[in-house]
């Protein structure tokens, strides 16, 4: 199989009970596992094999040589019996290896399979979804609960075949010794089945808390590592310790009885199991003294009777033990049922050339179940226009940018770009069009070049980055870095600082060429010089596209062709800079409090310099 695609729709798995689910995943494994169990009978018999030798040593060669040893041709056979007995060792020896080999492609392989698909699942989830979902939660389920499956493969259903495999083996071989023996050697198997079957019940649930909890522990972990900067200024170090200690607490109780599941159910199967051998060996001897059979069979009723015991005792411990590949396929099963955003769903895809008119009319919008978060939302703008949203904090700015993207869909009234409806568009060729830069931009671990050629999809000549990089006026910034682009930023290279995070992501955006770009906030952390000069680089670039600017500084908005002011998630005034001081409520106030808190800092500024340059000229 290749080792990077597999296009196996795991979804197309799902249907029925788990049992049905895990034997579908197994899907193109199925040969290398039925080798697995084959092989693994193959060795099993060949136990039988040598019990069954030894029978015929016992009785037949054994008493022929009694008494006159030498010349007695049987002589010439032992050393064929020798071979026979290293043969069955070599041939179970090979066999089990084999079958090692086959379990450890099958399990590994339907782990990896199963792997690359939730990894490539959980990114095309929607943000609907996302959002609810914890972080630690989706990485248990992609680790552990794989793993668990992985267990449950590469043991459990490996072992299956292999126990049923022994069992009637072994249990034929001993009718044929002797009836009565054979189905003594049998009677405790309802009572080994309904105590697994109790078991299984309670591990079942005890397992699933204990996963639970374990999600638990690994969303602690991962938010506390995420925001470890959050917990030492606020030297909240031991109140974390205490909650970690209080999550891993439960933890352990709840491990600690699973265990003593485990450890009740063994001895109890033990000496079920251990109660049937010694009554089969007392009814064997018995029927040995009574002459009824053979010493020969005696002993190997001896060896197999372990080899007959062994399955059913391994029986129930298997039965139990699947109850953890069964949680865990629930759990990843839980994941891989939830749709995926349909990227390409859409009448109108690529080479689709836009204009970039884009319409909002009467839009409303909520989150999942929350409350209505814009409403009534109605403007219009024009190809290659700009578009500002001001707007105090939580009034919906963000989330009437992310309509745009069909990050999420709108509850009512309608979109039109180019005059045709959003939800016409694949979300595919929308997101191609749209370059944003988000207010809390994220870049990767890698290289600088790599994380500003991100998202170009096509090769891009240095003179093409350094230029994105030049308007986003952090070029200087790099080349001061001792590897320049090739500065690995993250955990393994240098750490940025906010406002360099953003001109990097701004730098990332411009050299996607975008139709219609975004500003979310994008130069918030960046200085009033940096971004004065970073918004008169972007001005020559906004020509011809369609653009969204979310500022808190008048100056960022004034120049904008329709400036939308935001206050809890309706438009209270548009226009444009002119228009709203006209006629505007909220807009000349922000204007007036803006200017007078920036004129009385440069008033602040200039007397702080009189007063140096007085003070220096008196000395
Ligand atoms: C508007 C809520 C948020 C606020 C309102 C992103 C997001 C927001 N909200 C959710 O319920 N779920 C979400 O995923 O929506 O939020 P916003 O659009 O982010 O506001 P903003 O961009 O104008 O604010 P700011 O602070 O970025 O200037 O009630 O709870
Ligand atoms: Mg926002």
């Amino acid at each position: 199989m290749n080792a990077v695609q597999d296009n196996f729709d795991i979804k197309a798995t799902l249907a029925g009970s788990r049992l049905v689910g895990l034997w579908r995943l197994m899907h193109g494994f199925r040969l290398p596992y039925f080798g697995a169990v084959t092989s693994l009978g193959a060795a099993a018999v060949s136990k039988t094999g040598t019990y069954l030798l030894l029978r015929v040593l016992a009785d037949r060669l054994l008493p022929a040589l009694q008494g006159n040893p030498s010349a007695n041709p049987v002589m010439a056979l032992l050393p064929w019996i020798a071979a026979g007995f290293v043969f069955l060792a070599v041939f179970e020896g090979g066999f089990t290896y084999i079958s090692g080999r086959l379990a450890a492609y099958t399990a590994e392989g339907i782990a990896r399979r199963l792997r690359n698909y939730l990894f490539d699942h959980i990114q095309r989830l929607p943000f609907s979804y996302l959002d609810k979902m914890q972080t630690g939660e989706l990485i248990q389920r992609s680790t552990s609960d794989v793993d668990a499956m992985r267990r449950f493969f590469a043991d459990q259903a490996i072992g299956v075949g292999r126990i049923l495999l022994l069992f009637i083996v072994n249990f034929t071989a001993i009718l044929n010794l002797d009836t009565t023996l054979g189905l003594a050697s049998v009677i405790v198997i309802p009572v080994i089945v309904l105590v697994s079957i109790f078991f299984f019940r309670r591990v079942t649930k005890a397992y699933e808390s204990y996963q639970e909890q374990d999600a638990v522990l690994s969303t602690t972990l991962q938010e506390n590592l995420a925001g470890v900067r959050v917990v030492k200024a606020f030297a909240r170090q031991d109140f974390e310790r205490n909650k970690f200690e209080k999550d891993n607490h439960r933890k352990f109780v709840l491990g600690r009885r699973l265990l003593l599941m485990h450890s009740t159910f063994w001895p109890l199967s033990d000496i079920i199991c251990g109660a049937q051998m010694l009554g089969g060996f007392v009814l064997a001897a018995i029927f040995a003294i009574d002459g009824r059979i053979t010493v020969g069979t005696y002993l190997a009723y001896h060896g197999l009777v372990v080899w007959l015991i062994w399955p059913m005792r391994n029986l129930g411990r298997l039965i139990v033990q699947a109850s953890t590949g069964l949680v865990s396929y629930g759990r990843v099963m839980e994941i891989v049922r939830q749709d995926r955003e349909p990227l390409e769903e859409g009448k109108l895809q690529a080479s689709l050339h836009l204009r970039g008119e884009i319409a909002f009319e009467n839009v409303g919008f909520h989150y999942d179940q929350g409350a209505e978060v814009l409403e009534d939302i109605t403007f219009t703008c024009q190809p290659g226009q700009s578009v500002a949203l001001l707007g105090s904090t939580g009034s919906g700015k963000t989330s009437l940018v992310n309509l745009l993207p069909r990050f999420y869909e709108y509850s009512t009234g309608k979109i039109l770009l180019d005059g045709v409806e959003l939800n016409q568009y694949s979300r595919k060729f929308l997101r191609s069009q749209i370059g944003i830069v988000e207010q809390e931009p994220f870049l990767f671990s890698r290289s600088l070049r790599e994380n500003i050629t991100y998202g170009v999809g096509r090769a891009v000549s240095q003179q093409e980055i350094e230029q994105a990089a030049k308007v986003a006026a952090i070029h200087d910034i790099i080349l001061s870095f001792p590897d320049g682009y090739d500065t690995l930023i993250g955990e393994k290279g240098v750490t940025l600082s906010g406002g360099q995070k953003q001109r990097v992501a701004i730098a990332r955006t411009l050299l996607k060429d975008p139709r219609i770009l975004i500003l979310d906030d994008a130069t918030s952390s960046v200085d009033t010089e940096t971004e004065a000069a970073i918004r008169q680089a972007l001005k020559q670039l906004m020509v011809g596209r369609t653009s969204f600017i979310i500022a808190h500084r008048i100056q960022s908005v004034m120049h904008a062709d329709l400036i939308l002011v935001l206050d809890q998630g309706r438009i209270v005034e548009q226009g444009t800079h002119d228009e709203l001081l006209a006629r505007g409520k909220i807009y000349p106030q922000i204007h007036d409090l803006q200017t007078r808190i920036e004129s009385e800092l440069e008033q602040e500024i200039a007397s702080a310099e009189r007063r140096i340059s007085s003070t220096e000229q008196a000395k």
